[in-house]
């Protein structure tokens, strides 16, 4: 049996056929383009499977995309494992119609199933399967997950026969129906006759135009895009029956965030936090340190004039010593534990990562005078500088 991987680009087709074949495979390149052809054996089945080019649908665009529709439209595999990102479904869904419209039997294997919880989402694969009307595994390529189950599907599925489901409303229904049994031709083929497509001109009869126009005319839109919005209005009433997504628990740093970086909060809390750390190494601690290193360096120097006095020094060397040096010192020696606190303050705000996210939500208060956002804590330890000096003088 002849079976292609047919899926949207980085869905995971790849890992899964190397999962599959091992080393059973052939390598080479699509007839025409230099794009690769891998081909292999599955093991323990051994029917051939062919891994093709990603695609989003099936009206190419692309080369790659050309190549798989060739594939699946003129080589026509005996199956399908349509593999899905089963993290966003509804993307890759689009494709899905499509394929099950060209009567050959399609297995969907939710990919990337190892992804889901992380994310918070909940996928019932036997709705999906009810809903689309065809088998539904859930796998993971990368982690080996689901696929032995997968191959007891392909295995079983060899012996049933595949019929295309309506999906669209009786009306534009109606019309599918009329085209496909007035030529015995498919339902992907008569859709596409219906949009008046240029690969299927020779199906233009006045039967298909008076289809056409019927329905432009009720729809009130050209016919592609009545059919697109069919599909879309199918996909999004699929994913709502079987999909559920639960918000994933947030961290305690994710509500920090909320409420630290919330629109209206964040300036007024900034201006709080900014005003403690002020308070902090300027204020109440600030001056109380600074008395406090004052009557120290104050006492100290009396010491030093006694001895100095002791010793017999004349009085411009005691005045050099004790009013020049020790109170000079002592003066920047003030700022000291002023200092110390502020950058206590500043570097905890910096580890927390408040710092970084201000710097951020500021940016654009900044710009407006031509600074960026990281000029804030040079800003803030100047300003603190000026006070200080302020203050101790
Ligand atoms: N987490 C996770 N990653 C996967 C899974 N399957 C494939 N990937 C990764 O998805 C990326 C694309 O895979 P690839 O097989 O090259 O996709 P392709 O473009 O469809 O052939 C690679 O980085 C894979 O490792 C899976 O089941 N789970
Ligand atoms: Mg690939």
């Amino acid at each position: 049996m002849k079976i292609a991987l047919v899926g949207n680009q980085n869905c995971g087709k790849t890992t899964l056929f190397n999962l599959l074949t091992g080393t059973n495979q052939k390598i080479g390149n699509w007839p025409g383009v230099t794009i690769e052809r891998k081909v292999g054996i599955i093991k323990d089945l051994g029917d051939e499977l062919v891994d093709l080019p990603g695609i989003y649908s099936l009206s190419p665009y692309t080369v790659e995309e050309e190549v798989s529709r060739k594939f699946v439209l003129e080589e026509k595999p005996d199956m399908i494992i349509n593999i899905v990102d089963s993290t966003s479904i509804e993307r890759s869904l689009y494709l899905t119609t499509q394929l099950m419209e060209l009567n050959i039997k399609v297995i969907i294997a939710l990919n990337m199933a190892d992804r889901l919880e992380k994310k918070g989402i909940h996928i019932n694969a036997e709705k999906l399967a009810k809903e689309i009307g065809t088998d539904v595994v859930v796998i993971s390529a990368l982690k080996e997950i689901g696929i032995d189950n997968l191959k007891s599907i392909i295995k079983s599925n060899k012996e049933k026969k595949f019929i295309s489901k309506e999906i669209f409303k009786s009306d534009i229904e109606n019309e599918i129906l009329k085209i496909e049994s007035l030529f015995g031709i498919n339902r992907f083929i008569a859709i596409k006759v219906l949009e008046n497509d240029k690969m299927y001109q020779n199906y233009q009869t006045i039967e298909v135009k008076n289809s056409r126009q019927k329905l432009e005319g009720m729809y009130k839109m050209s016919i592609e895009e009545i059919i697109a919005n069919a599909r879309y209005d199918y996909i999004v009433a699929i994913k709502n029956r079987v999909i559920t997504i639960k918000p994933i628990n947030e961290t305690i740093s994710d509500k920090l965030d909320k409420i630290f970086l919330n629109k209206f909060a964040a300036l007024p809390i900034f201006v709080v936090i900014m005003f403690l750390v002020y308070y902090l190494s300027v204020g109440v601690v600030g001056s109380f340190t600074v008395d406090w290193i004052e009557g120290i360096v104050k006492e100290f120097g009396e010491l030093v004039r006694t001895f100095l006095l002791n010793i017999g020094a004349s009085s411009w060397s005691q005045s050099l010593v004790v009013d020049g040096i020790i109170a000079g010192v002592g003066a920047v020696l003030g700022f000291v534990p002023q200092l110390i606190i502020l950058f206590l303050c500043i570097s905890i705000l910096e580890t927390t990562g408040y710092m970084s996210r201000v710097t951020f939500l500021l940016d654009k208060l900044f710009k407006k005078f031509g600074l960026s956002g990281e000029t804030l804590v040079p800003f803030i330890v100047g300003l603190r500088m000026q006070c200080s000096c302020d203050n101790g003088n």
